[in-house]
């Protein structure tokens, strides 16, 4: 027996990480593996699994330049037992090591799993914490202990006061903590949009790609073009492209939409972000330092930082916070089954048929797309939580349950009753065609409210807050469309009504068989 066995998991690719902390290179082993377990548990994106496989292969490639012993497992092995339970066991009684880390997941579903292994493996187990975030899950704790609501503006304050970012001494940065309200415009037609590097695929990506064309033939989404970054080096040439680029106007276009731009000024770093290729603190500096330089504005770095330090930190303090009850609340009673045009994108909606289409290619769609179209679109129809979970857990090439789970059921399915948001982010068309040029080639007329030709959501909205009624009209927020609704007569909410039953009972649901 000897040496340590240290687990690194799909998305724990960063030479920092606490597992790999006091390796010592003579007789520790790394262990990474590629399983179908992991690849199955939702159909994944294929670009997805392709990219993660290729950003695995290429950190081993990494360790083992530099001088460390990596037993790397990939999915055609003919021994590969599918699990990582099945993997660890085969690694201990091949390596024989004197005990076994690993830094703890990203997922509940993945730290059960590691807790039976304290029983079942035959060496010691130590699970680490991941020190990869700026807020630790008891940090979190103790700053939600007692509070009533928790609003993630407080946290972000803290946060930034904590960590000395955008900060004057006690006070933030320009004076406010938020600069939203500058960073709502609509994007002029005339406005040139900027290029996004492309990273051509090498010999390792190209084999993972040509693995999962063969071996998830029937999951979601294109495999080419492929052009993410999978190294360390590439992802921090995307991000120094980003911070050059398209951080000056991020903020301004921050929720526009246009119709075949599904990137515009966004970063695109989520998925090189979560599978561990960059570290949020890093980001938030060269972020901060645009500013500083005169090179970014005040309301396009700290709407960046925001998300960074803001957003990616709370939900996932919330996540650690809530689970595993979280996943299980409905507070809107909502059951409807996912609409089968969340994989075929076949709908006369523009705004969802765009969407749905852009997610097939990249596997990514930006934040307004997931929050007010098919976020939106899942809340007005009253979608199953899981169901709608699954699809954005499958389909994002940066998801992962603690990142997907607080958006979606939180953020946008308002499932967990109003604890991440204050109220649901419920709208009609006009926010649609105020914020995208969607509705310009739409089969619908977002102008119109009633009938077969009438937008959608206009009705879906209406009737979202008839249905809801109970529970959200004592919503302090909700009160003065609540007035509007109570000021609409009795025959036009009975028109919203048959045309919102006509239109969702022309659904074809999606069977999970297909
Ligand atoms: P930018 O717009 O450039 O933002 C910069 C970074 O901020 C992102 O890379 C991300 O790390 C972080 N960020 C922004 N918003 C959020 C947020 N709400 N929560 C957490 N981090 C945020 N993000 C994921 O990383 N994984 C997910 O699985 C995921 N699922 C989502 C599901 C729904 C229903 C919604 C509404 C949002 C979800 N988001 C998720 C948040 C957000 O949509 C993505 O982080 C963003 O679109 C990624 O693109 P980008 O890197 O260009 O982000
Ligand atoms: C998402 C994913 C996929 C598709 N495949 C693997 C894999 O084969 N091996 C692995 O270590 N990780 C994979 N992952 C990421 C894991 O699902 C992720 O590490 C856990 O869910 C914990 O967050
Ligand atoms: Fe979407 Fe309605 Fe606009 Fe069509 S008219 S693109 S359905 S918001």
């Amino acid at each position: 027996m000897s040496g340590t066995l240290r687990l690194i998991l799909g998305d724990q690719l960063s030479q920092d990480i606490s597992s790999l902390s006091d390796i010592d290179k003579a007789s520790d082993t790394i262990l990474i593996v590629e399983v179908m377990e992991e690849a199955t548990y939702v159909r994944h994106h294929k670009k997805k699994i392709a990219f993660l496989f290729s950003a695995m292969r290429h950190f081993a490639d990494e360790l083992c330049g530099q001088g460390i012993s990596v037993r790397y497992i990939k999915l055609s092995d003919p021994e590969n037992t599918g699990s990582f339970t099945g993997e660890v066991a085969r690694a201990i009684a091949l390596v024989q090591p004197v005990n076994f880390v690993v830094t703890e997941p990203g997922e509940w579903r993945v730290l059960e799993m590691m807790q039976h292994w304290r029983e079942e493996l035959q060496v010691p187990v130590e699970i680490r914490e991941d020190k990869r975030f700026l807020c630790t899950a008891s940090s979190f704790n103790k700053w939600a202990d007692g509070k009533k609501s928790l609003r993630m503006e407080y946290f972000y304050r803290e946060m930034r006061r904590d960590h000395g970012i955008l900060m004057r001494g006690d006070e933030p940065e320009g004076g406010h903590w938020n600069y939203d309200a500058e960073n709502r415009a609509k994007l002029p037609d005339s406005l040139s949009l900027p290029d996004h590097p492309i990273f051509v695929p090498d010999d390792i990506t190209q084999e993972c790609i040509d693995l999962v064309a063969a071996r998830f033939p029937t999951h979601f989404g294109d495999l080419e073009p492929f052009t993410m970054p999978v190294t360390r080096a590439d992802a921090l040439i995307a991000l120094d492209a980003f911070i050059a680029d398209r951080l000056p106007l991020f903020g301004k276009y921050q929720d526009a939409m246009k119709q075949g731009e599904p990137k515009l000024f966004h970063s695109m770093i989520s998925a090189l972000l979560n599978c561990g290729l960059l570290n949020p603190l890093e980001i938030i500096k060269k972020a901060e330092l645009a500013y500083h330089s005169g090179h970014a504005p005040l309301n396009s770095v700290e709407g960046f930082i925001r998300q960074i330090l803001g957003w990616r930190e709370y939900v996932r303090g919330l996540y650690w916070l809530k689970m595993p009850e979280y996943a299980k609340t409905n507070a809107l009673n909502a059951t409807r089954t996912l609409p089968d045009f969340y994989w075929s994108g076949e709908t006369d909606m523009n705004c969802m048929r765009q969407v749905i289409e852009e997610t097939r290619q990249n596997a990514h769609a930006h934040h307004i797309q997931r929050l007010m179209i098919t976020g939106n679109f899942a809340l007005l129809a009253g979608i199953n939580p899981p169901e709608i979970e699954a699809w954005y857990l499958s389909v994002y090439s940066d998801a992962y349950d603690w990142v997907e789970l607080p958006n979606t059921h939180g953020m946008v399915m308002f499932a967990d009753g109003g604890f991440l948001a204050s109220k649901p982010y419920a709208a009609s068309g006009a926010y649609i065609d105020r914020m995208s040029n969607y509705c310009g080639s739409c089969h619908y007329k977002v102008v119109k409210k009633a009938g077969a030709e009438a937008c959608p959501f206009n009705y879906l909205y209406w009737n979202f807050l008839i249905e809801n009624r109970d529970i959200l009209s004592k919503n302090q927020r909700m009160s003065v469309i609540y007035g509007n609704l109570a000021r609409m007569t009795a025959a036009r909410r009975d028109e919203i009504t048959s045309d919102a039953a006509r239109f969702l009972g022309s659904l074809k649901a999606w069977s999970s068989s297909e």
